[in-house]
């Protein structure tokens, strides 16, 4: 029996901080998996490298599911981001290690191909609509058939979702930078800026919005019905989750169809959204939902309820999470979309990834595990920044949902 001798935490920081974990067999073989938290980078570093990698020494890599039970379990304290990413990463690596010792990629271990590429949307922004709309043009020409848009509301510096530069990276300064935000500037704002969006390139497109968790259940439903005409493939993260039950309330006053889940971390998250159909698409993550263990169960819940997957992914879910997602994305039968921000080129200097854009979708290579390796001097060469996401605070001063 091949066992685990080596695991350690790369942190990392080309464009971005990633911490990325590496378990190596006695056999010689290497996993990898993300465990990348933006803005809360080191703490689970330190879950992993003080509370987890002294358990992983002399345990039989095959055994999966036992591990993610162990580590789920056998910390009595359950659940939560931090615990659930570095679960996540274990999982992955574990994975990563077993479609290399068979010479399978995962896609293969987890039932084969149910399509053969996942569907992606591309996020165009501007700062102004004008602006949106000349981005929205450029992933048109790139061949992508879904299309997020964000622009810029007048009068609420604090959007959300606009790029500056090449590409897209909210956490972005070393303290938190606070952001004026005003609801109702964006609620007069959203319906008309993604009119244009439908006025100028038609409906042969999906087109995709995200609210990121700004409204209330109330204005959200309101938000949706005005968008019915535009035919959203979804309105994503309309409302903060914690309290599944207020997305019935969205749901009863829209047809829009709604996605949510990038911040859950596990099944207990979203039980009630899936098994009640408040959702349509689900948004948990390889990385921040227990891993593809965890998240084929997410995902295989889903489908028993009509709700089909989303998965989140965005430039902090690293290259190693994205290839996990593809593989996981080809073999579900609920597949709905997935998200692709595209990483900047020097992450890529770190991160060798074997993935492919093709027509709009991501198709894993067929190469054993996950297909991504990490160049570990390469690596060094970017030590860690802090960085923070911002803050949203109201026109009157006090917090509100970043
Ligand atoms: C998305 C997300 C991201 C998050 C980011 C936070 O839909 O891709 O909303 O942009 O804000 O992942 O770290
Ligand atoms: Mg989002």
């Amino acid at each position: 029996m091949a066992t685990i001798t080596e695991a350690k935490i790369i942190i990392t920081s080309p464009g971005r901080n990633f911490v990325t974990l590496k378990i190596t067999t006695s056999d010689g073989v290497t996993g990898l998996g993300d465990a990348t938290l933006n803005g809360r980078e080191l703490a689970v570093a330190s879950y992993l490298e003080d509370h987890v990698l002294p358990l992983l020494t002399g345990r039989d890599p095959d055994r999966i599911e036992d591990m993610w039970q162990y580590l789920y379990k056998g910390a009595y304290w359950r659940r939560g981001p931090v615990t659930m990413t570095a679960i996540a990463a274990v999982d992955t690596a574990l994975w990563d290690i077993k479609g290399k010792v068979a010479g399978m990629p995962v896609y293969d271990l987890l039932g084969g191909r149910a399509r053969d590429g996942a569907l992606v949307y591309g996020h165009a922004s501007g700062g102004t609509v004008p602006e949106l709309l000349d981005d929205v043009a450029r992933f048109r020409d790139l061949g992508y058939r879904a299309i997020r848009a964000q622009a810029a509301v007048p009068g609420s510096p604090g959007s959300y979702g606009v790029r500056h530069g090449a590409v897209y990276e909210p956490a972005a300064t070393s303290l938190p930078e606070e952001q004026l935000w005003s609801t109702e500037a964006y609620l007069d704002f959203a319906p008309d800026c993604l009119a244009a969006v439908r006025e100028r390139f038609g409906f042969g497109f999906h087109l995709l919005h995200d609210v990121h968790h700004r409204l209330t259940p109330t204005e959200a439903g309101r938000l949706g019905r005005r968008l019915e005409d535009l035919r959203l493939f979804w309105m994503e993260d309309p409302s903060p989750a914690e309290l599944q039950e207020s997305f019935r309330q969205i749901r009863q006053a829209t047809t829009t169809p709604i996605a949510v889940g990038e911040v859950f971390n596990s099944i207990w998250d979203c039980q009630q959204l899936i098994t009640e159909r408040l959702i349509d698409y689900i948004r948990a993550s390889v990385v921040h939902a227990g891993g593809i263990t965890h998240l084929r169960r997410i995902f295989n819940l889903a489908e028993l309820y009509q709700v089909r997957t989303g998965s989140h992914g965005a430039t902090d879910l690293s290259p190693v999470s994205l290839s996990a997602a593809v593989h996981l994305d080809v073999t579900v039968p609920n597949f709905g979309i997935q998200e692709y921000m595209a990483h900047a080129p020097v992450t890529h200097e770190v991160f060798h990834t074997s993935y492919e854009l093709r027509d709009g979708a991501l198709h894993p290579s067929p190469a054993p595990g996950l297909g991504v390796e990490i160049d570990e001097q390469a690596a060094a060469r970017f030590p860690y920044e802090p960085k923070y996401l911002p803050v949203s605070r109201r026109t009157d001063g006090s917090v509100h949902d970043w």
